[in-house]
Order: structure tokens, then sequence, then C-alpha cells
């Protein structure tokens, strides 16, 4: 990997935020993701580079750690902090769709997940790609999305789960918001859903990525 993304993406499995986080320890002074990922974009790296080769395979060395019991809760949460920081670097460009609106998202992490950052990114891809988008945030409760789908008719709504437990509430919400709108499209992801529950649960669409939810989108308005 080039060194700048090495670098990127050891900052982001150690949970080195910025310059003057103190944290780990043994990166004291030194730069984090922050300060990397704007070098990075100034040297002339794409921001989907910077995406796809440092940030997603250091988050997936982190859920690879966890599991291993090599880490535990704190350190995910720094390397969670980690990759926002390098984000907020990257969300400009993501988003710097056209202007004229082709309709409105509605996305949210279905209850009881705080995950976000996979969401977070459909998010600016959806917008960057010309939609309105509007984030409920995390631990979305099936009560808040019927409320948003009222108050946004022919807004198409997407669901993240990252927990296989939550996974269950996703398929709550789905059966809610089919029963009240029975037109309504949705779009479902993050990473232990599939398709064949996509299937199950009487959702409209899966994806596994970002893109696939904007590719989706498009063909809904042509
Ligand atoms: Co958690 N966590 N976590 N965690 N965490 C996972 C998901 C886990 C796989 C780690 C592991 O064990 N290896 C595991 C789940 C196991 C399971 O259920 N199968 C796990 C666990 C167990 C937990 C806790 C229960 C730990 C505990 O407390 N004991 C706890 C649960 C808290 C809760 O939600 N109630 C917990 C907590 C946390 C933190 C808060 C510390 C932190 C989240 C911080 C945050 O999001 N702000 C965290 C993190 C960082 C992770 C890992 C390491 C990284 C997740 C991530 O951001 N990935 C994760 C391991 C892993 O995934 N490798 C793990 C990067 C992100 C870009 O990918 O979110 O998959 P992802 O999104 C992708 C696609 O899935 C897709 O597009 C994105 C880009 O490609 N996508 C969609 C996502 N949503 C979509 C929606 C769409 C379409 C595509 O349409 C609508």
């Amino acid at each position: 990997m080039d060194d700048i993304l090495s670098k990127i993406a050891i900052c982001v499995q150690t949970g080195k935020i910025d310059k003057v986080s103190p944290y780990p320890p043994d990166m004291k002074g030194q730069d984090g993701a922050d300060e990397l990922t704007k070098q990075a974009l100034e040297g002339g790296k794409r921001p989907d580079e910077i995406l796809e080769q440092a940030l997603i395979p250091a988050m997936e060395v982190v859920g690879e750690r966890f599991t291993r019991k090599e880490i535990y809760v704190p350190q995910m949460l720094m390397a969670a902090k980690a990759m926002n920081s390098a984000m907020k670097h990257l969300k400009p460009f993501f988003q710097s769709g056209e202007t004229k609106r082709k309709g409105k998202f509605i996305i949210g992490t279905v209850s009881g997940d705080l995950h976000d950052i996979g969401k977070n990114l459909v998010s600016m891809m959806i917008e960057g790609g010309g939609w309105e988008v509007i984030d409920l945030g995390v631990d979305v409760g099936t009560e808040k999305f019927l409320k948003s789908v009222e108050e946004n008719p022919g807004a198409v709504v997407g669901l993240s789960a990252l927990l296989t437990t939550t996974m269950e509430n996703m398929k709550k919400t789905v059966s809610s918001l089919k029963e009240k709108y029975s037109g309504l499209k949705i779009l479902v992801g993050g990473a232990p859903v599939t398709q064949e529950y996509c299937d199950k649960i009487g959702a409209d669409f899966y994806s596994p990525d970002p893109q696939g939810a904007v590719n989706y989108l498009k063909q809904l308005v042509v």
C-alpha cells in the first residue's frame, strides 16, 4: 500500500485521531488520521482511494482484532473516532452532487444499534447522488421512521444494521412501514444483512455498499 495510505490505516487501526490526541501513548505528537487524510488529499489522492484502500480495510482489521479479543470496546471506539476525523475531509467530495434534488431519502440505524459509520457513508454518497437526505441517526425506533415517512411523502427509506441482534429490529421496522405504506420503497444494508434476509423481511432492495444504494435510487427516478 502507498505510504500515506498505510499511515492513515495505521492511525485508524490504533485510534490515533489527530496530532494533539494523547492516545495511543507511543504515537504522541505524531500526525493522526485527521492531518494525514488532509495531506493525502492535498497530495492528489482521490477520496475514494483513501476510503477503499485505507479507511475501510483498517476498520476490518479492527473488527478482526475485536473478534480475537486482542482489543476491546474502548479501542474500537477510538478507531471509530479516528475514522470519523478522516471522513470529515472526504465528506465535501462525496456530497458535491447536483444541487437539484432527485427526491428524499430517509435513513437511520435501526433500534438498539449505535453503529453509524457505514450509515454515514451511505448518506454522504446518496446526498452526492443528488438526493435530499433526512438522517434520523442511530438507535431509531419504528415510530420515528413512521413519523418521518408521514412528514415526507414519496421518500425512499434506508435502514442500516450492524449487529445480528438488531437485524430482528430491522425486520420489525420493515414490517410496520410496509403495513402502513405498502408502496414505500425500503432499502436495507449493513455488514450482517444479506439478499436472502432482505427478501425474507420484505424489503425492496439490499445493497452491500453505498454505491449499490446510489444505483438503486438512480433507477427509481428514470
Ligand atoms: Co461494534 N460490532 N459493537 N462497535 N463494531 C461490530 C459490528 C462487530 C462485527 C465486531 C466483531 O465482533 N468483530 C460486532 C457485531 C457482531 C455481530 O452482531 N455479528 C460488534 C459488536 C459485538 C459490538 C458491541 C455489542 C460490543 C460490546 O459492547 N460488547 C457494541 C454494540 C453497541 C450497539 O450498537 N448497541 C459495539 C459497539 C461499537 C462501537 C460503539 C465501539 C463502534 C461504533 C462506533 C460508530 O459507529 N460510531 C464499533 C465499531 C467501530 C465496530 C466495527 C469494528 C467497525 C464498524 C464500522 O464502522 N465499519 C465492527 C467490525 C467490522 O465491521 N469490521 C463492529 C466500517 C463501515 C464503513 O462498514 O458499517 O459495515 P459498515 O458499512 C458498510 C456496509 O455494511 C454498507 O456500506 C458501508 C460501506 O461499505 N452499509 C450499507 C451499511 N449500512 C448500509 C445501509 C444501506 C446500504 C449499505 O442501505 C440503507
